[in-house]
């Protein structure tokens, strides 16, 4: 496995960052959580918007341009000769001293890159659905970071998925500070009812995904039904006719049993399904991103 780091390739076990890297020291950075599907990186402009606005937001100044960066991504996964892939893109403040003031990082921004193969759930997951359980976590308010901002703070999500984990369950959602339902700790979440698709808005505090945002146009384009952006309890899950979520790792996916009830008929429904099939349709059409082996780029 060839890992880049600022400009160079390294192999897996020489792979290295600073111990005084405010990332590690601080969780002071930002990341993406991107697939290649057939040898095209799905979206990546769109990761790469979404990298640039999260550093915008923590004054974080990225390395290189993003017409570099998206090189850079295209070239560690050619390196390493991947056609499906998970591709961990990772910006850290870089290397300051032990205190929080961000100017003392001196050497400007850390910027690594890892491609590796991907660990799906199992095919009958997207069959039988999942379980899902309300975390004891609360999402983080608008008035602190954001969670818009993908940010390496990820412990409030660590936590509320072990959470589900010891409730037997493989996803957890998170309420905001209002009780409204937010997304969960790796996936944005939608429901069904009486034929509509409801999401919670940006303001709801979700990071705003590239596959949320896909599925939006995929249930335009091919159910011709327009999502619903609002604010929505617990209760309109427990009386959905059919739940998903929406992933980078887990695509789109049936949400079958929550907090103990039963959504719908137990079972991934209908629309879910379409919804799934459509879905992979398009992650390995040459619409769905950058080419990685191909001289003439298609996008
Ligand atoms: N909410 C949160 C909190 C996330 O971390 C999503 C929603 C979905 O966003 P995208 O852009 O992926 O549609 C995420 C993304 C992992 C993993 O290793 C997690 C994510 C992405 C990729 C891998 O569990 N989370």
């Amino acid at each position: 496995m060839k890992i880049y780091i600022d400009g160079e390739m390294y192999d897996k076990d020489d792979a290295k960052i600073s111990v005084f890297d405010h990332g590690v020291l601080y969780g002071d950075g930002i990341f993406e959580g991107i697939r290649a599907y057939n040898g095209r990186i799905f979206r990546l402009d769109d990761h790469l918007k979404r990298l640039q606005d999260s550093a915008n937001s923590i004054l974080l100044k990225l390395p290189m341009s993003i017409k570099e960066i998206e090189k850079a991504v295209v070239e560690t996964v050619r390196q390493n000769g991947l056609r499906d892939a998970y591709i961990r893109l990772v910006v850290t403040r870089g290397v300051g001293d032990l205190g929080l003031d961000m100017r003392k990082c001196k050497k400007g921004s850390t910027l690594f890159i890892i491609a590796d193969k991907i660990e799906l759930y199992p095919e009958e997951f997207y069959e039988k659905g999942l379980t899902l359980v309300t975390s004891t976590i609360r999402q983080k308010g608008l008035d602190q970071v954001t969670p818009s901002v993908k940010s390496l703070n990820y412990l409030a999500n660590i936590m509320a998925r072990a959470e589900a984990t010891a409730a037997g369950a493989q996803e957890a959602i998170l309420l905001n500070s209002t009780g409204h339902v937010s997304e969960c700790s790796g996936d944005n979440i939608f429901f069904i009812k009486d034929g509509k698709i409801f999401t919670p808005p940006t303001s709801a505090g979700i990071l705003v995904g590239i596959t949320r945002q896909v599925v939006m146009e995929l249930c335009e384009k091919k159910l011709g039904v327009k999502v619903i952006e609002r604010n929505f309890p617990r209760y309109d899950l427990y009386a959905a006719d059919e739940v998903f979520l929406t992933g980078t790792g887990a695509e789109v996916i049936a949400a079958v049993k929550i907090d103990g009830r039963i959504i719908g008929k137990g079972v991934a429904g209908p629309t879910t399904r379409e919804l799934v099939k459509h879905f992979r349709e398009y992650a390995n059409s040459a619409a769905s991103g950058t080419a990685v082996y191909e001289a003439v780029k298609t996008k």
